[in-house]
């Protein structure tokens, strides 16, 4: 009998969301439960293409717009064939940004609109769920300073989250809000049984592909 895949449930946010926490709250949950589960993140910034999104958002290096966001995007593509491959073996991936923050960050530039950022990743395996950690600029702001990496200040932050305002209005994609002002816990278990109702879900439907 074929192995029931695993699902690709993705966690979106802005920056102070909680995201990385609870990818990781999720995937251990997960595998306490008996549920083969890996956690994987994008930017992935030990290959090749990783490395040059990362020396620019560390500034380290400076690259064209429309450049960055076509490494973004290849950055995913390059891992599509070990997601495949791994869902297909039964393993929930839960992903720690996805072509979601992609699209957010590049429009949020000037002269980018929707449309454009988000051909390049149509075709990439589908998530089944999207949960974006929903926290108003004012909550993130009392979680401390941001970073010294590209995008981390408050007024582009605030371009990002109605640019995935717009997004979560696409009835093609799962969308979940999920309340990121609530305890870690809370939130946890919120998340928790979003993504055990997806998994279930998952196993019967065929993996999707991301339109246009
Ligand atoms: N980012 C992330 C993009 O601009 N485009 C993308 O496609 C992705 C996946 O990278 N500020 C931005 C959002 C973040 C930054 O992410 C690094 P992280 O999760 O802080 O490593």
């Amino acid at each position: 009998m074929a192995c029931k895949r695993g699902a690709l449930i993705v966690l979106e946010g802005v920056d102070k969301a909680g995201k990385t926490t609870q990818c990781k709250k999720l995937v251990h949950a997960l595998q306490q439960s008996g549920c083969p589960a890996e956690m994987m993140r994008f930017p992935e910034r030990t290959t090749t293409i990783g490395q040059l999104i990362s020396a620019y958002l560390e500034n380290k290096s400076d690259l064209e717009d429309h450049t960055v966001h076509l490494l973004f995007s290849a950055n995913r593509w390059e891992l599509v064939p070990l997601m495949k491959k791994k869902l297909e073996q039964g393993t929930t991936l839960v992903v720690d940004r996805y072509a979601f923050s992609g699209v957010a960050f590049t429009s949020a530039k000037p002269g980018f609109c929707l449309e454009w950022c988000m051909k390049p990743d149509v075709g990439l395996p589908k998530p089944d769920l999207v949960m974006f950690l929903q926290l108003s600029p004012a909550e993130a702001a009392l979680r401390g300073q941001f970073g010294e990496e590209r995008y981390e200040t408050s007024v582009f932050q605030r371009a990002v989250q109605q640019k995935f305002e717009q997004l979560m209005k696409d009835p093609s994609v799962n969308w979940r809000a999920i309340d990121a002002s609530q305890s870690v816990e809370d939130v946890h278990e919120n998340i928790t049984t979003h993504s055990l109702n997806t998994i279930d879900a998952a196993e019967n439907l065929p993996l999707g592909e991301l339109c246009g």
